[in-house]
């Protein structure tokens, strides 16, 4: 694609969350992402790329931290533009990401569903392109569903589960719910609200784009549901 870098979202320089590596502390971990890099913006259906990889989305309320932890997830701190001002993804961006036992996923950033701020238009046409990748993309194995661990399991996110429940389970993405913003919790209270979290019966996994907390976790899980092997291989 040629044009691939004008679409590229711009980078916020001030202000983000200190993105840990990912394996700070767990030096040489198969897991951790030595490479990534920008690969595709699309702003409508017709715009997604072919067949690029295995797919792991990030999606969920404006807002709630995806850009951010798909930083920390590749221990990069500017590979994806975040920021403090919700509605900032305004297109579903590819990243590639290669481990460092060889493994490559693709990284697919979703803009935040049901910003109320934008014209319902706009918001329409965006739930129906989200709605549109979640429940027909063919090579996702995995979305990580962000919820904001302060405020629980709301309605866009039974929204975003429901697109991808809808499939027929043999290509049926796995759904990782994840709390995200742990570190603005009390530790203390961190174990209790998680396993809380209101309207949510399974596992959920605390994370922070802050601290790094969670990540190791996260990447195990993310690893087993797109099928990669000890050696890095993706099945
Ligand atoms: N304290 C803290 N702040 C975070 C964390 N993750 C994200 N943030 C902040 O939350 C704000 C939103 O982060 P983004 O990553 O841009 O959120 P998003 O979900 O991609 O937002 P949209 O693209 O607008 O949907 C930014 O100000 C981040 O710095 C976290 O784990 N801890
Ligand atoms: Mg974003």
């Amino acid at each position: 694609m040629s044009d691939s870098k004008d679409k590229r979202p711009r980078r916020r320089i001030a202000g983000r969350p200190a993105a840990k590596p990912a394996g700070s502390g767990t030096a040489k971990a198969p897991w951790q992402i030595l490479e990534a890099e920008f690969k595709w913006a699309a702003q409508s259906t017709e715009q997604l790329p072919a067949q690029i990889g295995v797919e792991l989305a990030f999606a969920g309320r404006s807002n709630v931290g995806k850009s951010s932890l798909m930083n920390t997830l590749t221990g990069r701190r500017r590979l994806v533009r975040t920021s403090s001002t919700p509605g900032c993804t305004r297109s579903i961006n590819f990243f590639e990401a290669k481990a460092r036992d060889g493994a490559v996923f693709q990284l697919v950033d979703l803009p935040g569903y049901g910003y109320a701020k934008r014209s319902k238009a706009e918001r329409n046409l965006w739930a129906g392109i989200i709605e549109g990748y979640l429940s027909e993309r063919q090579w996702l194995r995995a979305v990580t569903l962000l919820v904001d661990a302060r405020r629980g399991f709301g309605e866009a996110d039974r929204l975003l589960s429901g697109f991808v429940a809808a499939r027929p389970k043999k290509d049926r993405p796995e759904v990782i719910v994840v709390a995200t913003k742990i570190d603005k919790l009390p530790k203390a209270k961190r174990r209790a609200m998680l396993r809380s979290l209101s309207g949510y019966e399974g596992r959920v996994i605390g994370v922070s784009a802050v601290t790094g907390e969670g990540i190791e976790a996260l990447w195990q899980v993310l690893r087993k549901a797109a099928h990669v092997g000890d050696s890095g291989d993706v099945a």
